[in-house]
């Protein structure tokens, strides 16, 4: 049986989970919690010396980096479906894509809630400098989400869900613990609604939205 190995507030690994339910893979959760350095032992550090979160486990073969996961279960499964098309390169070109460009822009949501809600609590000195970069940055994503990646589309990559919206929201919905103001980009708030609402990204969610409850009672996308 393959293993995932996560943490229920980690974005990526919230993405990965989210896809193996939407393709119904048999899989086992094997949860971790970064905030308690489960990720630094030394059972977990021997199978991912990188001690980062998601790792999947196929057998004796293993596999990291949370979209270089959701493809290699799409690929070794031999999956039919729009979240990554097999059979069209061009529209795999177009996720990829996305996926890449996620990585140093999207993913910085993770700085900027990083700073506002983990860093105090640790009792780590934020620059406010620091921080209005990353807040800037996060802006310019959402701007470019706005005017590029959703213009004109119903989701990233045109008409239909693909990873490419999975790994985008999952990173997103982490702002809403920090109450960012997502309305004032009604295009990228309109279309996380739509891609949140997927039941098995929302189940994905259930740890999150404990913390968003929390620190967002009046979020829009409580429940
Ligand atoms: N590019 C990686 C990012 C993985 C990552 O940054 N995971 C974080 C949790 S969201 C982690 O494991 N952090 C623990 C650490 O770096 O100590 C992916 O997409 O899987």
């Amino acid at each position: 049986m393959i293993k995932l190995y996560l943490d229920w507030i980690s974005q990526p690994s919230r993405a990965v989970k989210a896809v193996l339910d939407i393709l119904k893979v048999p899989h086992e959760v094997k949860p971790l919690m970064i905030q308690y350095n489960q990720h630094k032992s030394p059972e977990f550090t021997a199978i991912h010396p990188l001690q980062q979160l998601p790792l999947l486990q196929d057998g004796d073969f293993t596999v990291a980096e949370s979209h270089n996961i959701m493809r290699y279960i799409i690929k070794q499964k031999n999956i039919s479906t729009n979240l990554y098309p097999l059979t069209d390169i061009r529209q795999q070109t177009r996720i990829d894509q996305y996926l890449d460009y996620h990585h140093t822009n999207t993913r910085r949501c993770f700085h900027f809630y990083y700073s506002v809600l983990i860093a105090p609590r640790k009792g780590q000195k934020v620059i406010p400098e620091v921080l209005e970069k990353e807040k800037y940055d996060v802006e310019k994503v959402f701007q470019y989400f706005e005017n590029n990646w959703l213009k004109g589309k119903n989701y990233i990559c045109g008409d239909q869900v693909t990873l490419a919206d999975i790994s985008a929201c999952s990173e997103m919905m982490q702002l809403d613990m920090i109450k960012f103001d997502f309305k004032k980009y009604p295009i990228t708030n309109a279309w996380l609604h739509k891609v949140i609402n997927i039941p098995e990204l929302y189940q994905a969610h259930h740890v999150a939205f404990k913390i968003i409850k929390k620190q967002n009672p009046g979020s829009q996308f409580l429940k």
